[in-house]
């Protein structure tokens, strides 16, 4: 079923490995997993894990040239259009490999691979990477590592509407060979700073509901209040999941343009992603967003919203 991937990755001597901007757990932990697979089995192959992005957990760019990047294999994780690749020279590799989980996205690399029904884009990593197609080579304990944060990060640690049985199958292998501890993983990925909890407490203070709709929306002026800059602070969207009263959630941050960010969240039974590709967004069936908004357009988009949710 994923021959087609090896045999590329056996085909090439240079791999660059691409992730979507501003990326999450997943896009990084993916990359690095990929990563490492790459050096554990093909140790004469050189590799370069690509974007300029940080995610604040950890982050990794070995500043590929033009011409690496020109002669090599370019294989793209967790990205669903090509608009959102961090490092626009993905596509000027000689050969290009998708590898997603988003619903919606383009086939814009030479071969594309997207399983929706995965939770995260290091789920379907490690399906790829455990199937008979890779039998022959080896998942290393750092690797299992790597793609057990991806999928814990993306399914904020197995609790979203999409995570399923497989990815606690797929999670329970990666603990047995990688000996990973959960609650050091946890630890690491779901812990702040206390100067983290105490502006959250404030924007927690934030929260506008409408119906069983509920919504946040921070501007330039209650940014700089809060000593955050716009991506940080919609991180934070994940606070509003705990209320059981609401069944739909945003958060919109003013950007550097004076535009809004948003970030929209829902439980299981209710679709907002079809809202947010009405205004150039995309996402996930219960998790979605829409860039540069204008205000007129975020009150609309919050008008269906707040609909939805009754
Ligand atoms: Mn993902």
């Amino acid at each position: 079923m994923y021959k087609d991937i090896l045999d590329k990755i056996l085909e090439f001597d240079q791999i660059s490995i691409f992730r979507h901007q501003k990326p999450d757990g997943d896009a990084m932990f993916s990359s690095l997993a990929l990563n490492q697979f790459i050096i554990d089995n093909f140790p004469s192959k050189k590799v370069k894990i690509c974007g300029s992005d940080e995610y604040e957990i950890i982050s990794r760019n070995d500043n590929a040239s033009d011409r690496f990047i020109r002669d090599s294999l370019a294989i793209i994780l967790d990205t669903s259009t090509k608009e959102r690749i961090d490092d626009q020279r993905a596509l000027k590799a000689k050969y290009t490999i998708k590898i997603d989980h988003h619903p919606f996205g383009e086939d814009y690399a030479d071969l594309n691979h997207v399983k929706v029904k995965s939770a995260a884009a290091a789920e379907f990593l490690a399906e790829i990477l455990y199937s008979k197609d890779f039998k022959e080579f080896k998942v290393s304990p750092q690797t299992c590592k790597y793609l057990y944060c991806g999928i814990a990060t993306d399914t904020l640690n197995f609790k979203t509407a999409n995570t399923t049985a497989d990815s606690f199958k797929i999670a329970a292998k990666l603990i047995t060979k990688g000996d990973i501890k959960v609650s050091d993983c946890y630890e690491y990925l779901f812990t702040d700073d206390i100067s983290v909890f105490q502006k959250v407490s404030k924007i927690r203070n934030e929260l506008k509901l409408r119906d069983k709709f509920g919504y946040i929306i921070l501007d330039q002026k209650k940014l700089n209040e809060l000593d955050m800059d716009p991506s940080e602070a919609k991180n934070h969207i994940t606070e509003l999941g705990t209320i059981r009263n609401i069944n739909v959630w945003a958060f919109a941050v003013e950007n550097n343009e004076r535009l809004f960010d948003v970030s929209v969240r829902s439980k299981r039974n209710y679709t907002i992603n079809s809202f947010c590709r009405d205004y150039g967004g995309g996402g996930h069936t219960n998790a979605a967003g829409v860039k540069d908004m204008t205000k007129e357009q975020l009150n609309a988009l919050f008008d269906s919203l707040a609909n939805v949710s009754k």
